[in-house]
């Protein structure tokens, strides 16, 4: 078989770069966007920060009130609300750069992306990489953003390479490097392994990558299971046959009704929420789809409207999840809710194909 390339595109600090490119003057600041709660004041989380703030340790999850600790000697560091409006927009011009420098484009998320390019380079990873600094430089001319490139001959060395050297970073892994580019790494740099997985190897005495090599298959199906042995197994040695699949950017399935009266009773308004759930679970399973991500809106009397959501941890297609989670975005909606609900609506987005389920970042 010929030796394939495989681009992996990662936008750096996305969100927080998105908001430097619309306002510059935040790039000497650290910059964090917030996703607030109702509550008020500094509850909720952090999205992403940009690197300046990373230095002080703020991090993608961490209660804002921590980031606020943490910056507490910044009094220049800015929080903002995400806006994701905004960073869809930033995302389909820079993915259409993408999409048009390969010849299987596959979207994974707002702001990553596989490119199969073996077609139009051949197997020449020196052109790969003229090509891959092509990409950087139009993204970058084009819509002021930048991203980090990973080049190899599959999927699975191209989304460690891209996060290799950030932001900014280019790195090229030719099937000669594969295996020495590998065997320094920390156990986690797989994607796949979670951090219990990863405590599991260290109770066993396993730091690094390449002492992974060292456990056969046999061993590693007995302690992970059989699934989880193999790709282990694989991914240490750095081969993976996942072909770059087509994939645009995902649509969303979304439901809303208008109420038969208007209210901001929970009562009444979860009863309406699960009937939606049900016949917009119905869409999903048609269409054999699976959610990551779920939102709630109103429109309220005064036609004004209001959102929230919620990113799970894993890609579902499970009603009960979809009736827990928009269930719970009610109730704390309602908490601050002044003016009654006149329209209700559940939106599922960040979908992929059911079948899907055995990419490498869902193993674990
Ligand atoms: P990097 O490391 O330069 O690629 O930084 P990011 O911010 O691009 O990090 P990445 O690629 O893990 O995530 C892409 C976007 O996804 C990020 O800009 C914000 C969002 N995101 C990541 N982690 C979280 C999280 O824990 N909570 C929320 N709400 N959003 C997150
Ligand atoms: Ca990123
Ligand atoms: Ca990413």
């Amino acid at each position: 078989m010929e030796t394939r390339i495989v681009f992996h595109i990662d936008f750096d600090y996305f969100y927080a770069q998105c908001e430097e490119i619309r306002d510059s003057g935040l790039k000497s600041k650290p910059v964090c966007v917030c996703v607030f709660s109702d509550r008020g004041g500094d509850s909720g989380a952090i999205a992403t920060a940009n690197y300046i703030a990373r230095e002080f340790g703020v991090k993608s999850g961490m209660p804002i009130s921590f980031a606020k600790n943490k910056l507490a000697n910044r009094k220049d560091a800015v929080y903002l609300g995400v806006d994701f409006d905004y960073y869809i927009q930033m995302s389909e011009q820079a993915m259409k750069i993408i999409k048009d420098n390969g010849d299987i484009f596959e979207y994974v998320g707002k702001d990553e992306a596989y490119l199969d390019v073996t077609d139009r380079i051949g197997s020449n990873f020196k052109n790969a990489s003229h090509l891959a600094q092509q990409i950087k430089n139009e993204i970058r001319d084009k819509i002021k953003l930048s991203c980090s490139i990973g080049v190899s001959p599959n999927k699975l060395i191209s989304k460690i390479a891209s996060d290799y050297r950030k932001p900014d970073g280019l790195t090229v892994v030719t099937p000669d490097e594969v295996e020495d580019f590998l065997k320094p790494m920390k156990i986690r740099k797989i994607p796949g392994i979670g951090t219990k997985t990863e405590r599991k190897m260290n109770d066993m005495g396993l730091e690094k990558i390449q002492d992974l090599k060292k456990l056969d298959i046999f061993t590693l199906n007995k302690e992970f299971g059989r699934k989880n042995g193999t790709y282990i197994h694989n991914a240490v040695r750095g081969i993976d046959s996942t072909p770059v699949k087509e994939r645009e950017a995902s649509v969303q399935y979304s439901k809303i009704i208008t109420l038969k009266k208007d209210s901001k009773d929970y009562e009444f308004l979860g009863e309406n929420l699960k009937e939606i759930c049900k016949e917009l679970h119905k869409i999903i399973i048609k269409n054999n789809k699976m959610f990551k991500s779920i939102g709630i809106s109103f429109v309220q009397s005064d036609l004004s409207n209001k959102s929230k959501s919620k990113m799970l941890r894993n890609s579902t297609s499970n009603i009960d999840e979809l009736e827990k989670v928009s269930d719970q975005l009610l109730k704390e909606a309602l908490i601050t809710q002044t003016t009654t609900i006149r329209r209700l609506g559940i939106r599922v987005s960040d979908l992929s194909d059911k079948q899907g389920q055995s990419d490498i970042t869902n193993f674990f």
